[in-house]
């Protein structure tokens, strides 16, 4: 059939053989309906499906595609790694190179622990916490996901500072029991949760500026908040930077609060687009893990010589001066052009950005919270979404979750974005 969409010729054949179709949820589309793109290839900022169809990518994997897609630094430093061996499972002068990176960068970090994905990166972290701290409670923040470990997976319980339950089948009560859920930028209720139980609690997980609710900035007050109390009461504070690290800014949320986290947890730009994440902090805490200290932590993979070589790569570009000034002028040029597009249009519609990192939201505030982000009109997202995708341009296909710009993305793509944003704002009905 000349005329078949490809996609969903894929789609039924993916869907016999994995379930939903997809290796990871949120790539199929059940949030915002339709077919799921079967990307093909990608080069610079776009990725073309399996109908030859070209997009503009504001997805990037979900943030490591920083630079865009295929650039020629990284690419011959994965072909030259690639010619030295795929994995050898012993350890590796790269691997030292990625850390000592990392940490000229991170100032915070003075260890740092390779691994292969951010849920691997920020389950390491909780349990190192937890040893180091010898607590078992936890507050994470509605809103916040930090990977899909069982006592990550919690949502908030009912009433004030109470402990969480499940969000997926499979993890028992007892696992979530130590997890507290609460609001994000609600200092009254942090700081009732730590007078109820501040001297239990190993550790504060937050995203600081957080990109799984789409794009919310945690207030300077509330940062703050959470690194006094830490403080006052010996818990951690866990900065979770799997997508904000080196997306922000070349350091982090952290340099933009200017908030030194105890541990920070990193992934996605580190491995430019190979599975790498890491976390890391002072020596003291980190050299409690396997083998030096109690606290066991493995992988087979983990600072993988491929991965590493992408890594160091990346890391080498986005390093160059001028690399994040550029790259936010152009994110903020597509979030201001969207922004006047909205109100060309009579769209109710704020944004934001930090960096290569941007939200959009069809509503005139900025939220300050999960519970205010989900009141967002589904069905105007998702026309908003499919307006956009047929006009060759690709967003994340799920109102809460952020968007990516590359240092890729030309002004031609900025200004065809904001164009194509117009054309569907004047198709949606307008309040
Ligand atoms: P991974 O295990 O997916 O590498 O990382 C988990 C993770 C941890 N912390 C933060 C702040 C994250 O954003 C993530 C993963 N982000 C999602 C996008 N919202 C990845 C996309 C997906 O799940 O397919």
């Amino acid at each position: 059939m000349p005329n078949a969409d490809q996609n969903d010729i894929l789609f039924e054949r993916a869907r016999a053989v994995i379930p939903g179709g997809v290796n990871s949820p949120v790539r199929a589309f059940k949030a915002v309906g339709g077919t799921p793109r079967f990307i093909r290839r990608a080069e610079g900022a776009y990725f073309w499906d399996a109908n030859d169809k070209r997009y503009i990518d504001y997805i990037g994997s979900w943030g490591p595609m920083i630079l865009g897609h295929g650039h020629p630094a990284v690419v011959e430093a994965v072909q030259k790694a690639v010619r030295e061996g795929f994995s050898y499972g012993a350890p590796t002068e790269r691997e030292i190179e990625l850390a000592e990176a990392i940490l000229a960068l991170v100032p915070s970090m003075e260890m740092v622990r390779l691994v292969s994905s951010g849920t691997e990166a920020a389950m390491s972290a909780l349990r190192l916490a937890r040893g180091a701290t010898g607590r078992k409670h936890i507050i994470k923040f509605e809103g916040c996901y930090h990977g899909h470990a069982d006592a990550l997976l919690v949502k908030a319980g009912s009433g004030l500072a109470t402990f969480g339950h499940p969000t997926s089948a499979g993890v028992p009560p007892e696992v979530t029991q130590h997890t507290l859920v609460l609001e994000y930028n609600n200092i009254a209720q942090l700081e009732e949760a730590f007078a109820l139980h501040g001297n239990d609690i190993a550790c504060l997980m937050i995203e600081a500026i957080a990109g799984n609710m789409n794009f919310v900035r945690a207030t300077p007050a509330f940062a703050a908040r959470c690194r006094e109390l830490c403080t006052q009461h010996g818990a951690l504070l866990v900065f979770d930077e799997v997508m904000t690290g080196f997306r922000v800014g070349l350091h982090g949320a952290q340099g933009v609060l200017g908030i030194t986290p105890d541990l920070t947890v990193l992934g996605k730009v580190i491995g430019g687009g190979m599975p790498l994440a890491a976390f890391g902090g002072p020596r003291a805490i980190m050299e409690q893990l396997a083998p030096l200290g109690p606290v066991y932590q493995a992988g087979t993979l983990s600072g993988n010589p491929v991965a590493t070589a992408c890594g160091l790569a990346t890391l080498k570009e986005i390093s160059k001066p001028g690399f994040y000034e550029a790259l936010a002028k152009k994110t903020r040029t597509l979030v201001d052009g969207l922004k006047a597009a909205a109100a060309a249009e009579g769209q109710p519609f704020n944004a934001d950005s930090e960096g290569g990192m941007f939200g959009f939201f069809l509503m005139d505030e900025l939220p300050q919270n999960y519970a205010t982000v989900m009141t967002t009109d589904n069905a105007k997202f998702n026309a908003l979404f499919h307006g956009l995708l047929d006009r060759g341009v690709y967003i994340a296909p799920a109102l809460y979750e952020a968007g990516f710009v590359s240092a890729a993305h030309g002004e031609e793509d900025i200004a065809a974005t904001i164009e194509a944003a117009r054309q569907v704002f004047r198709t949606i009905p307008s309040p």
